[in-house]
């Protein structure tokens, strides 16, 4: 729904709209999959949660994060879709590959949201440790996938 100027000042971005005829793209990777895979459901389920038709819920899995970008692209290009929402999780490491993996995906689904003008979350969950990652899976610092789904929501209403 576009927002004309002479009812800015009524809008509130917060006010959550009727999804039921949206279409949701998610992308996920298989990377870290037992975590992914509860981002992946506490998303799909808040989308159900707030209206959405589990007809228009699309799934699809990238073998990595570093794919989320491209994944994010084949979806976000289809008219149809409103929004498309990415799930990985990167582990620190020994080495740098979690710097690279994360600094491209916020470059790259930013682009694509850029691109095709529609809501593109970053749902990656970026910690030092497994047990951090799981702190945001359902533990004790919510579920990043819920959060993106939120987000997602959120966007439409503009
Ligand atoms: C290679 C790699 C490494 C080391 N770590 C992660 C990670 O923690 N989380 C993740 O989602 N993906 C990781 N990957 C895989 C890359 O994202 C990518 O799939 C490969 O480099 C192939 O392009």
């Amino acid at each position: 729904m576009a927002t004309s100027l002479q009812n800015l000042s009524e809008y509130d971005a917060s006010t959550f709209i009727d999804i039921s005829e949206k279409r949701f793209g998610l992308v996920v990777a298989d990377w870290n999959r037992e975590i992914t895979d509860v981002l992946s459901a506490g998303a799909y389920d808040t989308l159900l949660k707030h209206g959405a038709n589990a007809d228009n819920i699309y799934r699809n899995t990238v073998p990595g994060s570093f794919e989320l970008t491209l994944g994010a692209q084949f979806l976000a290009q289809h008219e149809e879709m409103d929004a498309v929402i990415c799930l990985g999780v990167v582990i620190q490491g020994e080495t740098k590959h979690d710097d690279y993996i994360c600094h491209a995906v916020a470059q790259g689904i930013t682009q694509v949201g850029l691109k095709f003008n529609k809501p593109v979350i970053f749902g990656l969950v970026t910690t030092n440790t497994l047990e951090q990652a799981w702190d945001r899976a359902g533990g004790k610092h919510g579920n990043k996938g819920v959060e993106a789904a939120v987000a997602a929501i959120q966007m439409l209403g503009f």
